[in-house]
């Protein structure tokens, strides 16, 4: 947080099971990036999670996964912050003062708590509900500038703009109100079994995901088998999803371009082309696997990184919720 004259970046992540090429394709690839132009703020949203029931011990070691695997990746604490959400006790106290800012009919138009209920029909619990309430406090906080999502989130974003309007309505300047980020070469990655549903950390059918931590002959395995179609030819066109997402991928991680792609492959099957896609993703992932094994190895050095972390958040985030709470009238 070196220059008070950048715009502030923030974004947080959950850490609901380990990391997947589309988490770091869509999203961290550009975080790393960002850390140049902005002053940036990223985390774990860890209390996020619990709006899914989720196993102890399975939980705590997702959460250290999740945080050296995005320090692998190339995030640095010496020049961002990298918290843990639970650490700093400001979140869940704005989203409270946020819920009584929140209308029940603005929760209920929300696509990812129909979805995430239909999912979950036999827990469907006050915090699913509300957790975009917990989402606008994690922005508003910070007084953040912009916050970079995947398409997914902007129906949240946007009720946070909309929480944020109407405090400040009501009180004065208290809260910056955010504008969505999405970045330009933010690539969505779509499931290698069903290719017209994202990839997700919390899909069922483990072959449809590749993780960053998964061994090459995994990685290999999963991309042999991915779903293509009967035409047999490696081109980019509406109806062929599979070869369609395989081709976004190898652009992504080598940085050619669809028609580049199809000149390499011609006159080549599906078999040579998911083998190519496969091994230039396990090169992708490999410097960055090898960096968590290091750093997993290393608990109190993980330590050190988010507890300097969460102590500068819980600083930044106090002045924010202090103000809020004079605003509202609470006696301080
Ligand atoms: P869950 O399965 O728990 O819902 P998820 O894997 O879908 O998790 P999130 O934690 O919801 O991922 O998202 C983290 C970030 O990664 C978000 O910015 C989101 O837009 C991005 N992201 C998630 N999945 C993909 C994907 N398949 N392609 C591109 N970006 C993605
Ligand atoms: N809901 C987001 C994770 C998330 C987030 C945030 C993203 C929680 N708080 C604040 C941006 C800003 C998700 O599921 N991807």
């Amino acid at each position: 947080m070196e220059n008070e004259k950048k715009k502030i970046a923030l974004s947080l992540i959950q850490p609901s099971g380990t990391i997947t090429l589309g988490n770091y394709l869509g999203a961290i690839r550009n975080w790393v990036t960002m850390q140049e132009e902005f002053n940036c703020i990223f985390a774990l949203a860890d209390l996020h999670t619990i709006t899914v029931r989720q196993e102890p011990a399975k939980m705590r070691k997702n959460i250290l996964d999740a945080y050296a695997s995005i320090l692998a990746c190339g995030i640095d604490v010496e020049k961002s912050l990298f918290f843990i959400q639970s650490h700093v006790s400001s979140h869940a106290e704005l989203a409270w003062l946020l819920n009584c800012y929140t209308q029940f009919g603005e929760l209920s138009r929300m696509t990812q708590f129909k979805d995430k209920s239909a999912k979950h029909a036999d827990n469907i619990n006050a915090g699913l509900f509300t957790y975009p309430s917990l989402m606008a406090a994690d922005i508003l906080l910070y007084q953040a500038d912009c916050v970079p999502v995947g398409a997914d989130q902007l129906q949240h974003l946007e009720l946070t703009r909309d929480i944020a309007n109407r405090f400040n309505g009501l009180y004065g300047n208290v809260f910056k109100v955010p504008e969505a980020y999405i970045p330009k070469n933010g690539a969505r990655v779509m499931s290698l079994q069903d290719p017209t549903r994202k990839m997700s950390k919390s899909d069922e059918n483990a072959n449809g995901c590749v993780h960053l931590l998964d061994p090459p002959e995994v990685i290999m395995k999963k991309f042999k088998r991915a779903i293509t179609d009967s035409e047999a030819c490696v081109r980019y066109a509406e109806g062929k999803d599979g070869i369609n997402n395989l081709m976004d991928i190898y652009g992504a991680v080598t940085g050619l371009t669809h028609e580049q792609i199809e000149k390499d492959f011609e006159g080549k099957g599906y078999g040579d082309f998911k083998v190519a896609v496969g091994e230039a993703v396990v090169e992708t992932l490999r410097p960055i696997k090898a960096e968590y094994e290091k750093l997993i190895a290393d608990k109190a050095y993980l330590e050190e990184c988010y507890r300097k972390s969460d102590d500068i958040a819980q600083k930044i985030s106090q002045r924010t919720l202090t103000k809020a709470k004079k605003k509202i009238g609470f006696v301080l």
